[in-house]
């Protein structure tokens, strides 16, 4: 005797053979009527883990790991090399004296320099250097190798995060790249040509938008931390974001990459946030201060240099106990690009 159950196993052993599924037994599961991350909010507390990035300095330099990096794992995705399903995050390490030999892929990257103000990247032929709360970008295709201040000189480690669009180009097979046949790329711009071409609300007059990554590719903090806090002294404060910026692409006013959106954001000492969701999984680099940040069911408290994440669509507010800076990223652009993108303010 046969029941229904056994009998729909049995058919399902046969059109596996075929490789073929019925659909009807995984239909919630492949339309949920809401996200269902497998990603959780998670912290990384950066007392705890830069003991273990500076111990990676004396196991291999930085030239044989090619990029000396501890990535980031969401706990929910184990083994994926992934912060949030579309995205990935590392803790890089330059030592003094260090080179990091120069390559290009087709993933784009960030870089937000948190500890150590002695290194530089080199992007397409153009020198710049790393300070923390700094934001560089690496766009895709782009020759790049990074570099540390020798130890007689002054060189000190230094540590940013790296964020990258790792898993959006591993899931569609679009991953190339290359090593420079040298070490390092030739100069080919003087230092501070790229913000002076692009950086002072003007443009070369020829300047053609060839790609949509923006071809400014470094931020400094300096002025970023100015224009949050004259705003705030101006008396902008939102109740749910405190007082945010978007990171723009100055010839088009999109990302800087279209993968990737970043943002910076003010909260005063004693702000409480309101709730918020968004269907961005965004991932946070605290720059200055501390608080306390509540992702869905999940309380973390956050000091200076941490970093955390929230999953899509997952209830977030932050509290700042002292004046706080947070830096982020998401995918944003992505999600806009295709229509998804949903926000809620609560
Ligand atoms: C990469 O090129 C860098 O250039 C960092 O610093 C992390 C992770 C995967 C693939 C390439 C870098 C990376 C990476």
């Amino acid at each position: 005797m046969t029941d229904v159950k056994s009998e729909r196993a049995e058919y399902y052993g046969q059109i596996k053979q075929s490789n073929m599924a019925p659909l009807w037994e995984s239909l919630h599961h492949l339309v949920p009527p809401q996200p269902r991350p497998q990603a959780q909010a998670a912290i990384w507390k950066f007392a705890e883990v830069r003991d273990l990035v500076m111990q990676s300095g004396s196991l291999i330099t930085a030239e044989e790991a090619v990029r000396r990096v501890l990535f980031l794992e969401n706990p929910g995705l184990p083994d994926k090399a992934s912060i949030t399903p579309a995205l990935y995050a590392g803790l890089q390490l330059i030592m003094p004296g260090e080179i990091a030999p120069s390559h290009r892929h087709t993933q784009s990257a960030l870089r937000f320099i948190v500890e150590g103000s002695t290194a530089y990247t080199a992007v397409d032929g153009e020198r710049v250097p790393m300070k923390p709360g700094d934001f560089i970008i690496t766009p895709s295709w782009t020759w790049h190798d990074h570099g540390n201040k020798a130890l007689e000189e002054g060189g000190e480690p230094v540590i940013w995060l790296d964020g990258l669009d790792i898993p959006i180009v591993y899931h569609l097979d679009q991953g190339f790249a290359e090593n420079y046949p040298d070490k390092v790329q030739p100069l080919q711009r003087e230092s501070g040509d790229s913000i002076a071409r692009y950086a002072q609300n003007m443009l070369p007059v020829r300047h053609r938008i060839s790609n949509p990554t923006s071809p400014l590719f470094s931020y400094p903090y300096e002025r970023t931390r100015e224009a949050l806090d004259t705003l705030y002294k101006n008396g902008e404060l939102d109740e749910w974001d405190g007082v945010k910026l978007r990171y723009i692409n100055p010839a088009t006013g999109g990302s800087p990459m279209p993968t990737m959106a970043t943002f910076m954001q003010f909260l005063p000492a004693g702000f409480r946030g309101r709730q918020y969701r968004s269907t961005d999984a965004t991932v946070y680099s605290v720059v200055e201060g501390s608080g306390v940040a509540k992702i869905g069911d999940t309380v973390f408290q956050f000091d200076a240099k941490d970093i955390f994440v929230a999953p899509s669509w997952a209830t977030v507010s932050l509290d700042a106990t002292v004046d706080t800076v947070l830096f982020s990223y998401s995918d944003r652009p992505i999600l806009t690009a295709l229509n998804l993108l949903r926000e809620e303010r609560i």
